[in-house]
């Protein structure tokens, strides 16, 4: 027979045990694949992410940057099939799974000015009210939208109009919309995942591309290009989602700490990227002081301004119904940002 604190002891221990175990089962391990690098924009709210989820539950967050799992379309698919927990998906790759983000291809739709363009993103209806259902249907909790700044048009030639842009096989995401854009800026629009585009170019099967700035710094596309030109047509958006099983799994307290991530990400990343326009500009113009650099007047926006009205109709025709109510209530918030 077992002495009295024997038998303590061992229901001490196996108490012990029982607890440790319990909290162990809590403390998870969470997968978060992005489309860039981690010093990158989304690489910078990703590890911004990290850092309030592990500081505010006992949860870590394993972050995968660009290429270590595959391009964007290999991230969303892990993603919805719940291997990955978190993904960034930029639109520009959504097109086909949800045509209605393509809404955010409709050039010159966006304002230019940051505050404003913050504002939209942090209270437009479109994108807290009506994306995260579309989403939903794909089995995915969409978490946030954000900016990651003005995009450029990347190319080999000077470009001033849609003229210049004749026989241009330009790179786009893959996506029916940018395509459409592209038409109607009068290029050759060309759809190809991100791994491609470098050697595309430096190998002239396509001669240009769009991106933001810091991306065309970050990824050395000066190398291979000659001319930057900004246009004003729009803003690079992204978009952050968790797979919608997981997430509905969860306890309220995890989805908070989730949501409370999101929000401090958000916020962050905003401030981040004041002046990282003129910030990668300058790294280029250091490191190819031969590069052009071409700001449109408003007298050479205005053709591309015109053919945003061909591009917005393009994508009522391929959304109906569903997507003119994204781009009404797109407009009403936007002018709200913008009043
Ligand atoms: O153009 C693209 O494919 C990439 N551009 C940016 C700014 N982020 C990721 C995306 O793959």
């Amino acid at each position: 027979m077992k002495s009295i604190k024997k038998r303590l002891l061992a229901g001490f221990a196996g108490a012990a045990i029982f607890i440790a175990g319990a909290a162990g089962a809590q403390a998870e391990t969470w997968k978060y694949a992005f489309e860039e690098a981690m010093t990158d924009v989304q690489g910078v709210f990703a590890q911004k992410f990290k850092e309030e989820v592990e500081a505010n539950s006992d949860h870590e967050i394993q972050l995968f940057p660009f290429g270590t799992l595959g391009e964007s379309a290999d991230i969303m698919e892990q993603a919805q099939a719940g291997i990955l927990q978190f993904v960034d998906q930029s639109p520009g790759f959504t097109g086909a799974l949800i045509p209605e983000a393509q809404v955010f291809f409709v050039p010159y739709l966006l304002p230019a000015e940051s505050e404003q363009l913050g504002d939209f993103f942090r209270n437009s209806k479109a994108i807290h009210e009506m994306f995260p259902e579309l989403y939903a249907n794909q089995g995915l909790e969409l978490l946030t939208m954000f900016p990651e700044g003005e995009v450029v048009m990347n190319t080999k030639r000077e470009v001033r109009a849609p003229a210049d842009l004749d026989e241009v096989k330009f790179r786009v995401m893959t996506n029916p919309l940018l395509v459409e854009s592209y038409q109607a800026f009068g290029a050759t629009p060309t759809p190809l995942p991100w791994g491609e585009v470098y050697g595309g170019l430096q190998t002239n099967i396509i001669q240009g591309q769009e991106n933001p700035m810091f991306w065309v710094e970050s990824t050395k596309m000066y190398e291979v290009t000659d001319y930057i030109t900004f246009a004003g047509h729009n803003n690079f958006t992204t978009a952050v989602m968790a797979n919608k099983e997981f997430y509905d799994g969860l306890g309220e307290e995890d989805r908070k700490v989730i949501q409370d991530a999101t929000k401090a990400a958000f916020e962050h990343i905003l401030e981040y990227q004041k002046g990282l326009t003129e910030k990668s500009l300058d790294k280029i113009k250091q490191a190819k002081p031969d590069m052009n650099i071409v700001e449109l007047t408003e007298e050479e926006r205005a053709p591309f301004k015109e053919a945003a009205a061909e591009v917005e109709a393009k994508f009522i025709e391929m959304t109906g119904d569903s997507g003119q109510k994204i781009l009404d209530q797109m407009k009403a918030d936007l002018q709200a940002a913008t009043q």
